[in-house]
């Protein structure tokens, strides 16, 4: 007699329960910065890039603004055509310097962006050729991994793959080694990784920038306390947890939580999960780097770290790694 195991699919708001739950259940309680990006978390999450504490938009673009030649060089140096797949593109505002570039050096490439919003890849679909005329783009909806098997399957040309936007920083390292190691198993010889970091640098800066004056970041943090209310029938007293950031220059660890300002019982559906006076929720962790860190996560996961571009005041890197 043979068992077949059936996977039931379950629904994003079932994976959405179970996680919180999972999380809240736990000790210390977490929950997943993944479920921050509703439509209001996207919102404030261009605020966020938009803040003066928050230096790692803008030192990107200026590496993606000013040195997208450079960059398309050293993407097309062995001069055969390629696969262009940005993980997470999101509205492409950095990458399409580098789009640009490619496209006036007269490269021979094809553009796959991939994102977990079906939104965001009808936009960029519909968007970017108007910008772009003669960019053959192929938008991917799903998950990175699947999505960069698919473009595998419709394609065998080389890959280069663009992770950008210091992403990698919302994995602790553990995490992050994981990742890479994964990734490089879906890579061929010679393919190229092209990773964003944002670097370590004075303490005081790291930390303003997610705990700013304004109260940005707390409202993007407290926004997953309303998101379970609406969702998932929950019942947080949003004024009784307050947003706490911490940076440890020694790991490079930021890391962000929500704290209970009293002993207090929320419901979420028909499960009860009790608080108790400030005790923490672990939100997020921002992790920065090193440049030795950097080298050091490529060569432990398979890459060869093979050139680097900075902005000016030297924030945030964009690294190229070839397997
Ligand atoms: C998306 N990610 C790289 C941001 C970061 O800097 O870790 C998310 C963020 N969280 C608070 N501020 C910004």
């Amino acid at each position: 007699m043979s068992i077949t195991t059936i996977e039931i699919p379950t629904d994003n708001k079932t994976q959405f329960l179970q996680e919180t739950l999972k999380g809240l259940q736990s000790e210390p309680k977490f929950m997943l910065s993944k479920y921050f990006y509703d439509a209001i978390g996207d919102r404030i999450f261009q605020q966020i890039m938009d803040m003066e504490e928050y230096y790692l938009t803008n030192a990107e673009m200026e590496i993606l603004q000013n040195q997208s030649a450079q960059l398309s060089e050293a993407i097309s140096a062995d001069g055969t055509a390629f696969d262009l797949i940005e993980l997470g593109a999101g509205d492409a505002t950095k990458s399409i310097y580098l789009l640009e570039s490619l496209l006036d050096a007269q490269m021979e490439f094809s553009y796959f962006p991939i994102d977990i919003s079906e939104h965001v890849i009808a936009d960029l679909e519909e968007n970017l050729p108007k910008k772009l005329s003669s960019l053959d783009i192929t938008g991917l909806n799903g998950d990175y991994f699947d999505m960069l098997k698919k473009a595998a399957e419709l394609s065998d040309r080389r890959k280069v793959v663009l992770f950008m936007g210091a992403n990698i920083g919302n994995m602790n390292v553990a995490d992050a080694e994981s990742f890479c190691l994964s990734l490089k198993q879906l890579l061929a010889p010679k393919d190229l990784l092209i990773i964003g970091f944002d670097l370590k640098k004075n303490p005081q800066q790291i930390l303003d920038a997610y705990n700013d004056k304004g109260g940005i970041t707390r409202s993007f943090n407290l926004n997953l306390l309303h998101r379970i209310n609406k969702e998932l029938d929950g019942d947080f007293n949003i004024d009784q947890f307050e947003h706490y950031a911490s940076y440890d220059p020694a790991s490079g660890a930021c890391k962000s939580y929500l704290i209970s300002l009293k002993n207090q019982i929320v419901n979420i559906g028909h499960h009860v999960i009790q608080f108790a006076e400030n005790e923490h929720i672990f939100m997020e962790i921002s992790q920065k780097y090193s440049l030795d860190d950097i080298d050091q996560l490529a060569t432990k996961t398979g890459f060869k770290p093979i050139q680097r571009f900075f902005d000016q005041k030297q924030y945030f890197v964009d690294a190229i790694w070839r397997v």
